[in-house]
C-alpha cells in the first residue's frame, strides 16, 4: 500500500513528508516536483505571503541517481516565511498572553479546533489547518505522477468558474485542454472569460471579500480495472471523492457531470459501449466520468470540485472572542482573494494519490519492472 503523510504547521520551520510503499526504479527528477510547486504558488488572485515563499524541495531518502530504491523517500520542504515567526513558533519557552489568537474567524477550523483540542490559543490550529499544508502534498503528488506517467497517465486541473462567471466543462481532446490551460493565469482554457473572471478578482479584492470557484480534474485513458465494485471502500469513485474532499475549502464533489446527469432520464445519460478490433470495448462519450461500478472503465477521468470562497477576509463578519466571551468583528489582514487555481494543481496531486495506490494494487510488484510485467500482461490478455 502505498502511504503519504506530512507534517509541518503554515509559520514554522518547514514540512517534512514521507511516502512510503514506492516501488523501486521509479524514475524521478526533482525538477519536476519544483515546477508543480511553482504552478500552485501561482495563479491570479493569491496574497503576500506567495511572494515571500519559494517552493523547493530537498529530497531526504529513498531516491538514488534518479531512481527510488523501494525505501520510504523523504522530502523537507521549508517555509521562508518561518525568519519572521520563529519566536512565536518556538519549540521552547512560553507563549506571551498577548500573543494569543483568541478571535475565532468564521468558516476556519478555529473554533471547533480549539474546543476538541482543548487550547486557549487558535494559533495551535490555524497553523495545522492552513492550506499551506498542500504545497507538501504537491510534492508527493508529483512522485506520484511521475509514476503513473510509465503507464501514460497524465493529469491537468483547470477552472470552470470563479464566483458566479463560468464556463462550460469543454468537449476537447486532454492535449489541447492542457495546453490551452499551461501558462493561464487563472488555469482556464477561455482567455475571454479569463479576463473577465480576473477583473471580477480585483473587484472583489477592493471590496476585501473573496470568492470560490469550480474546477475540473481530468485524465488521460485510465487502464481499465482500477478499483472494484466488490466492496464499499474499494470502488475508485468513493475513494478519489474522499481525497478530493480532504482539500482545505472544497465543499463537493462530482464525477462527471453527475448533477446534471441527476436530471436526465438514463438514456441520455448511460455511455454506450462499443467495440472495435484495434481498440476493443470503447464508449463514444464519457457522461460517466471515467468510472462504472467503481472501477475505470477505460475512459479518461473527469472529477469536479467546488471550492468555497477564503474565509479570510478584510470584510468583518460576527464572531466571539475566546478569552472575554464578547462580540466582535473578524478582521485579518493578509489573505489571498481566491486560491481557485492552486485547488486544482493540489487536485491533480491527490488524484495522483489514489490512482498510484489503485494501480499498485492491481498492477503490484517492488520493482518498475515487475509492474510492467504485470500490467502489460493484464492488458494483453483483455480481449
Ligand atoms: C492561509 C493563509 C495565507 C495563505 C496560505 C493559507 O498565509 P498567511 O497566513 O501566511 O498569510 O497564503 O497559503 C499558503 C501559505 C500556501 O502555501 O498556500 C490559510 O489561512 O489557510
Amino acid at each position: 500500500m502505498l502511504e503519504y503523510r506530512s507534517a509541518g504547521e503554515s509559520h514554522g520551520k518547514g514540512f517534512i513528508l514521507i511516502i512510503d510503499g514506492m516501488p523501486a526504479g521509479v524514475k524521478i527528477e526533482p525538477e519536476k516536483i519544483n515546477a508543480q510547486l511553482k504552478r500552485r504558488q501561482g495563479g491570479y488572485g493569491r496574497g503576500g505571503r506567495m511572494k515571500i515563499e519559494k517552493d523547493r524541495v530537498e529530497i531526504i531518502s529513498g531516491i538514488r541517481a534518479g531512481l527510488t530504491l523501494g525505501s520510504p523517500i523523504g522530502i523537507y520542504l521549508e517555509n521562508k516565511d518561518w525568519k519572521n515567526w520563529n519566536e512565536i513558533m518556538s519549540v521552547v519557552g512560553k507563549i506571551n498572553d498577548s500573543k494569543k489568537v483568541t478571535k475565532p474567524r468564521p468558516g476556519h477550523a478555529d473554533l471547533a479546533g480549539i474546543l476538541k483540542y482543548n487550547h486557549n490559543d487558535i494559533r495551535n490550529i490555524l497553523e495545522r489547518a492552513s492550506a499551506r499544508e498542500t504545497a507538501a502534498r504537491v510534492a508527493a503528488g508529483s512522485i506520484f505522477s511521475q509514476f503513473l506517467t510509465n503507464f501514460n497517465i497524465d493529469i491537468v486541473s483547470h477552472v470552470l468558474s470563479i464566483g458566479n462567471i463560468e464556463l462550460k466543462s469543454p468537449e476537447i481532446d486532454f492535449e489541447v485542454l492542457k495546453k490551452n490551460v499551461e501558462n493561464s493565469p487563472l488555469h482556464c482554457y477561455d482567455k475571454e472569460k479569463e479576463k473577465e473572471m480576473m477583473s471580477y478578482i480585483d473587484k472583489i479584492k477592493e471590496k476585501g471579500d473573496s470568492l470560490g470557484g469550480i474546477l475540473e480534474v481530468r485524465t488521460t485513458e485510465l487502464p481499465v480495472g482500477l478499483g472494484s465494485h466488490v466492496q464499499w471502500n474499494r470502488r475508485l469513485d468513493g475513494r478519489l471523492a474522499q481525497a478530493i474532499m480532504s482539500i482545505p475549502a472544497i465543499k463537493g464533489v462530482e464525477i462527471g457531470p453527475a448533477f446534471d446527469n441527476a436530471k436526465l432520464p438514463g438514456s441520455l445519460v448511460h455511455d454506450e459501449i462499443y467495440y472495435s478490433n484495434n481498440k476493443g470495448y470503447y464508449h463514444k462519450t464519457n457522461r460517466a466520468g471515467g468510472l462504472e461500478g467503481g472501477i475505470s472503465n477505460g475512459e479518461g477521468l473527469i472529477i469536479r470540485m467546488a471550492m468555497k470562497p477564503i474565509p479570510t477576509l478584510t470584510k468583518p463578519l460576527n464572531s466571539v472572542d475566546i478569552k472575554s466571551k464578547k462580540s466582535f468583528k473578524a478582521s485579518i489582514e493578509r489573505s489571498d482573494v481566491t486560491a481557485v487555481p492552486a485547488a486544482g494543481v493540489v487536485g491533480e496531486a491527490m488524484v495522483s494519490l489514489v490512482l498510484a495506490n489503485a494501480l499498485l494494487e492491481k498492477f503490484g510488484g517492488d520493482s518498475m519492472e515487475e509492474i510492467e510485467r504485470n500490467y502489460n500482461n493484464f492488458v494483453n490478455g483483455l480481449s
